[in-house]
């Protein structure tokens, strides 16, 4: 019922899991040259450890994308958050509030992996809050319908476990291993949202019709999620020279779509692109691309939720102040019982 791809994927956390249990033992010798010895283990697929030199421009971009990636985590909460009491059952209810509680852990994991670049938490929600860091564009789009929930799970987790799984064997030791965690989580994320829309596309017509509209709206979105196009990808070479990215933008998105056009058709689903079909040459299916300006609008600020979900967190930051004294004030009590 769930398709086939994703034991494959799974798969792949597994092997990535274990090579990076291997490569705690670093087996490359320890240079005099920093750069050298950074070089070499990247070419070796060894892991750079917070410890270790690194050049700026690495430790750079990988705070870039890693708070990037825990910001969306947690404004992510927020769309589906707005149906936790609107669930047409307790069971869905159950299950939607442990998934919103399961994106606030891989939030957690990830500002803590930034935090070994010599970053604070404290820092990166500042720079959230005041508009220097980005968080997905996907995040920006509205929950109409119960069905636009089970949309994000096959659509928008399916498209985070496709580019996440490479992310597992990212150059940085921090960041793949919250990675594995992130997307052993992130698969199941993908299957109970399969799973709503199953329940829908199966259910009266109305519950197809809306199934297929939530569809209707979250593919291109999603499609767009991967990023610019190779051509337009400022940091995709540099990023893949150092092995922070496997594969590009365009190949990711690619391999989504491979990846869905089975899976709807066992959704019983139509996705919405009239010129979608298997490109026997190449093969892959051939595909309409996303409206990239409207990305880049989205990613300025000019989305349909790009106001609400920013007001919505800076409240939610200011809501939470007491809670943060309170942990400082209790954090220093123990500190002074201690001495
Ligand atoms: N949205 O050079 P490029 C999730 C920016 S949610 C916003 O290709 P890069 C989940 C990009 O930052 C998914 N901005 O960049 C949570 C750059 O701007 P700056 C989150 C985007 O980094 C809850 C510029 O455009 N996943 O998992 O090489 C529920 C040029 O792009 C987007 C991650 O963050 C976008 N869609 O590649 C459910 C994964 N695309 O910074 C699910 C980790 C591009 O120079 N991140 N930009 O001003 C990545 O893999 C990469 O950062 C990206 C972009 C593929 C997203």
């Amino acid at each position: 019922m769930y398709g086939n791809d994703f034991a494959p994927l799974l798969e792949q956390v597994d092997s990535a899991e274990r090579d990076l249990q291997q490569a705690a033992g670093r087996d490359v010798a320890a240079g005099t040259d920093l750069q050298d010895y950074f070089d070499t283990i990247v070419a070796a697929d060894q892991k750079i450890e917070p410890r270790d030199w690194m050049p700026e421009a690495y430790r750079k971009t990988l705070i870039r994308q890693i708070a990037q990636h825990a910001h969306s985590e947690i404004i992510g909460m927020q769309p589906e958050g707005n149906w936790i009491s609107r669930a047409p059952s307790l069971k869905r209810k159950a299950i939607l509030l442990a998934k919103v509680q399961d994106e606030a852990g891989h939030g957690l994991y990830l500002y803590a992996a930034a935090e070994t670049l010599g970053v604070s938490r404290d820092e990166l929600v500042e720079m959230l809050i005041d508009g220097r860091q980005k968080y997905s564009s996907i995040f920006n789009y509205p929950t109409l319908t119960w069905a636009d929930v089970g949309a994000i799970g096959w659509l928008v987790d399916g498209a985070a476990i496709v580019n996440q799984v490479p992310l597992c064997r990212c150059s940085y030791g921090p960041y793949a291993r919250a990675m594995i965690r992130v997307c052993k989580e992130e698969s199941f994320h993908q299957r109970q949202g399969f799973e709503i829309l199953h329940t829908l596309s199966h259910g009266t017509p109305e519950q197809k019709a809306m199934a297929q509209d939530a569809v209707d709206r979250w593919w291109y979105p999603s499609l767009a999620m991967f990023g610019p196009p190779d051509t337009d990808s400022t940091h995709s070479e540099r990023s893949m020279a150092w092995k922070i990215k496997r594969f590009s933008n365009d190949e990711l998105r690619q391999r989504f779509v491979d990846m869905c056009v089975q899976q709807a058709e066992v959704l019983d689903l139509r996705i919405p692109d009239p010129d979608l079909r298997w490109d026997e040459e190449r093969g892959h299916y051939a595909f309409t691309q996303p409206d990239y300006d409207e990305l880049m609008r989205v990613i300025k600020g000019d989305g349909p939720c790009n106001q609400e979900r920013m007001a919505h967190r800076r409240r939610a930051h200011e809501d939470g102040a007491w809670v943060r004294e309170a942990a400082q004030a209790y954090a220093g009590k123990r500190e002074k019982s201690a001495v």
